[in-house]
């Protein structure tokens, strides 16, 4: 389940059979044609955009895990057009090792911690997407080190996983 609020018109609670169903327009079958190397079927994010329909005061979009507690909130304006919601893999809810239930994702990021839409703000795991006027909570890592101990604790979690 995938909770959207804030600053919306429309606060949704939206399942996998809700994501299915929206408009043909906004799917995308086979993300790998607009994201090498990612797989699964994804929705855009203007479709959600279009059902919840966010006020004028929305600046932010805050993208939530509370799987691993990783946050970012990144400016809307700049992914609303470009950003996918990745939630189908065969037919089937995406798998937790790859991301899901929800994973967003942005084709054309930049490096890691570089900007404010950057690899590190494809957040796996997503529950929540808050809609804020200001920036909201973001525990992204902001330096090499901090970095890298945040990917070797990914490591550990997938292993625990088997
Ligand atoms: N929930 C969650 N999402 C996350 C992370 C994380 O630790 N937890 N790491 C982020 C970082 S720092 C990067 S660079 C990318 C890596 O995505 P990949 O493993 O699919 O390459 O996921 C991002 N999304
Ligand atoms: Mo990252």
């Amino acid at each position: 389940m995938l909770t959207i609020a804030g600053e919306i018109a429309q606060p949704s609670m939206l399942t996998f059979a809700d994501l299915a169903a929206i408009d043909g327009a906004y799917q995308v079958a086979d993300v790998s044609r607009l994201a090498p190397g990612r797989k699964g079927d994804a929705v855009r994010l203007a479709g959600i955009l279009k059902l919840v329909r966010p006020r004028e005061r929305a600046k932010y979009l805050g993208l939530h895990s509370s799987t691993d507690n990783f946050h970012a909130s990144i400016p809307l304006a700049a992914v609303a057009d470009r950003a996918l919601v990745i939630y189908r893999l065969d037919g089937q809810p995406l798998p937790e090792k790859a991301g899901g239930p929800v994973r967003f994702f942005i084709p054309d990021f930049a490096a890691c911690h570089t900007e404010e839409i950057d690899e590190c703000a494809n957040v796996k795991f997503v529950d929540r997407i808050e809609f804020t006027a200001e920036k909201g909570f973001d525990n992204r890592p902001h330096d090499g080190t901090a970095h890298e101990a945040l990917h070797a604790k990914e490591v550990d979690r997938a292993r625990g996983q088997g």
